[in-house]
């Protein structure tokens, strides 16, 4: 498997245009092929991986990055002279396999002490703790390599909202965020923060619950220069919301920093399934936009899976679940690049352009307004005319079922 040029592992070129390979820029957190397939009404079913053969693993696997929340690598508590060897185990093996750790975050759940959320918990004292633990955490992505920081707040939520008033929950938020964009200027890091909205779970309710409320909160922070967003399938389904949608306004606003990909069925708990298991359609047309195979910008951010192996699955069943994201991420790239080439989609996604009108909507000005209120238009005629959007649908669904190519 060693590349003689440089030591490290190359993929064996096996000529399958499905196999993953570093410039894909796939990335899998140690969370996720580590998931040990406990839930909330069963214990685990696989041994915990060590982080480094991991690292190995998802190498062999294509993959090209690895992301870790500060106690998937050390333990909650861990001495500084523990922290010193299970990080430098951890970065050999990333340099044994060329890999790289694209986005690092902070656990601010699991402990107890956040029971009551982390930077918006009413105590000062867990607030405190919080900012502690995620300067700890940023040094530590810093040090690893990561441009990219992660703040999910899983635990920043309620159930009695009786508890705080939502304002203050988003003031301490602000504040958090502020402070820590502060930290990292002050430490001079290459570091961009990227926020991950969930509408619930583990809390009853969790605030800034969707991607939109995340970019409208960015705009009221100190340094929004510094901070994106981290949209993630599961959970924009989980609020009934279109994850298409979500990331095109991230995009159009210059702030899809970051993107988990999984797959959810509507109105379940968090699945984080395998990427493409469900909803083919809205995977087809999320790859379709972050590829831009119609014209558009592309997204060249680090593609992550935030996801696990189903329960019912072995070590092996883990890789191929890993397998599993990145080949169908690849098939969907394949086919919507073919559908964007296809000639009678093009011609049905050909702009009704009208030199006319569209100048005067463009901006407004008196002689604009006036031109606009003499034009005619005859409105039954317009009712009147079909789109075709029956036979674009039907031809998006032919290339993805793969009878048209
Ligand atoms: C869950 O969707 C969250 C946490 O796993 C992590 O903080 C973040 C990073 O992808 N996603
Ligand atoms: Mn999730
Ligand atoms: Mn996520």
């Amino acid at each position: 498997m060693k590349n003689a040029k440089n030591g490290k592992h190359e993929k064996q070129k096996s000529g399958d245009p499905f196999e993953p390979t570093r410039a894909d820029r796939f990335s899998f957190g140690l969370w996720t092929v580590g998931n040990p397939g406990r839930d909330p009404f069963g214990e685990a079913v696989r041994a915990r991986m060590e982080p480094a053969y991991i690292v190995r693993k998802l190498a062999e696997c294509g993959a090209h990055g690895v992301n870790l929340h500060d106690n998937d690598l050390v333990p909650f508590g861990a001495s500084a002279g523990e922290r010193g060897r299970i990080v430098g185990a951890f970065k050999a093996a990333l340099e044994d396999c060329g890999m790289v750790v694209p986005m690092a975050t902070t656990n601010l759940f699991s402990h107890p002490v956040f029971k009551d959320g982390a930077f918006t918990a009413n105590d000062p004292k867990v607030r405190a703790f919080a900012l502690q633990k995620s300067m700890d955490a940023i040094d530590l992505g810093v040090e690893l390599g990561a441009k990219l920081y992660v703040f999910w707040g899983g635990r920043e939520g309620s159930e009695a909202d009786a508890c705080r008033d939502p304002r203050a929950a988003l003031a301490r938020m602000r504040e958090a965020l502020d402070f820590l964009c502060e930290y990292v200027r002050e430490q001079r890091y290459e570091l961009c923060f990227a926020l991950e909205a969930k509408p619930n779970e583990p809390r009853g309710d969790i605030y800034l619950a969707t991607t939109g409320h995340m970019l409208h909160f960015i705009t009221t922070l100190a340094h929004p220069e510094m901070v994106g967003v981290n949209p993630e399938v599961a959970h924009e389904t989980m609020a009934g919301l279109s994850m298409v949608h979500g990331v095109a306004q991230a995009m159009e606003a210059g702030k899809l920093f970051h993107i988990d990909l999984n797959a959810q069925k509507i109105g379940r708990y968090d699945q984080d399934l395998r990427f493409g298991s469900e909803d083919l359609k809205g995977a087809f047309l999320l790859v379709r936009m972050l590829e831009g195979t119609s014209g558009t910008v592309p997204y060249t951010g680090p593609l992550h899976f935030d996801a696990h192996a189903y329960r019912s699955e072995d070590e092996q069943g883990v890789w191929d679940f890993a397998r599993g994201c990145m080949r169908t991420y690849k098939i969907l790239k394949a086919r919507a690049q073919e559908f964007d080439r296809d000639p009678e989609v093009r011609g049905l996604l050909r702009e009704q352009a009208d030199a006319e009108l569209e100048p005067l909507m463009q901006r407004y000005s008196k002689k604009n307004a006036k031109a606009l209120r003499a034009a005619s238009i005859d409105p039954d005629a317009i009712a009147r005319k079909g789109l075709g959007y029956e036979k674009l649908d039907q031809l998006m669904m032919e290339h993805l079922l793969g009878v048209r190519s």
